[in-house]
């Protein structure tokens, strides 16, 4: 297992869902990081930069580099599911995953719900390719995802009614509710109605009544513009 580094830059944008992942994970854990904006869509989005590139070769947020004691760059990680399952063997206390090997899996399952099986069809690059392929408003592209958001919390929700309690696994935070919160922002954007999803519904509210998920939100991270801001 490797030592607890010094220090964290996350490089991040305030709405994206997988940035918001990591937040969650770095102030339910007590991390101190600096946050470094990337605008994902100033100036044709900064994340396509050749030098941002070099950090995250498939121009996505979030990265986390690990600083070293003399301030060189330890480690540079991609990938929040990778970033977050550091972070867990890095700094167990407090735990985001359950001791028990079923319990576990349960969690990651939610996670991949999410990670493989929602973000990635409404991800912003997949509307811009809908929009420009078939000549659609991205209002049009939006609706697309919408739907694959929706159809992916009705598959969700009845793995919530089994699991849940407080939380999405019982009554302890874990990475499972550091999904579903970010998740459940972007429905939100998306115009989507929680009316058949009161087990998702609920979670996230349990969840954002907790200081590290309040302070992970999109309103209020150092790149939030003004209009947006809480
Ligand atoms: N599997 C990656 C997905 C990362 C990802 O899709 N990030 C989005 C924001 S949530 C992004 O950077 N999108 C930029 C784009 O689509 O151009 C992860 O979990 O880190």
């Amino acid at each position: 297992m490797s030592t607890p580094t010094l220090g964290m830059k996350l490089y991040s944008y305030f709405r994206s869902s997988c940035s918001y992942r990591v937040r969650i994970a770095l102030y339910h854990k007590g991390l101190d990081f600096s946050y470094v904006p990337v605008h994902l869509v100033k100036d044709g989005g900064q994340q396509h930069a050749e030098t941002y590139k070099q950090r995250n070769s498939m121009g996505q947020v979030p990265t986390l580099e690990l600083i070293d004691n003399d301030g060189s760059i330890s480690a540079t990680l991609t990938q929040s599911v990778a970033i977050l399952e550091y972070l867990e063997e890095v700094y167990p206390d407090p735990p985001l995953l359950p001791k028990d090997s079923i319990e576990r899996a349960k969690v990651r399952q939610i996670v991949e719900i999410v990670n493989s099986g929602i973000q990635p069809i409404q991800n912003l690059h997949v509307m811009q390719k809908i929009s420009s392929s078939f000549d659609v408003e991205m209002a049009e592209a939006k609706k697309w995802a919408a739907f694959w958001v929706a159809h992916g919390f009705r598959g969700l929700e009845p793995v919530l009614a089994q699991t849940s309690g407080q939380f999405a696994f019982g009554d302890q935070v874990t990475l499972a509710d550091a999904f579903i919160v970010p998740q459940h922002y972007n429905a939100k954007r998306f115009g989507i109605d929680m009316t058949p999803f009161p087990n998702i519904a609920k979670v996230v509210d349990n969840a954002l009544s907790l200081d590290a998920f309040q302070r992970a939100r999109p309103e209020v991270q150092p790149d939030t513009p003004d209009d947006l801001r809480l």
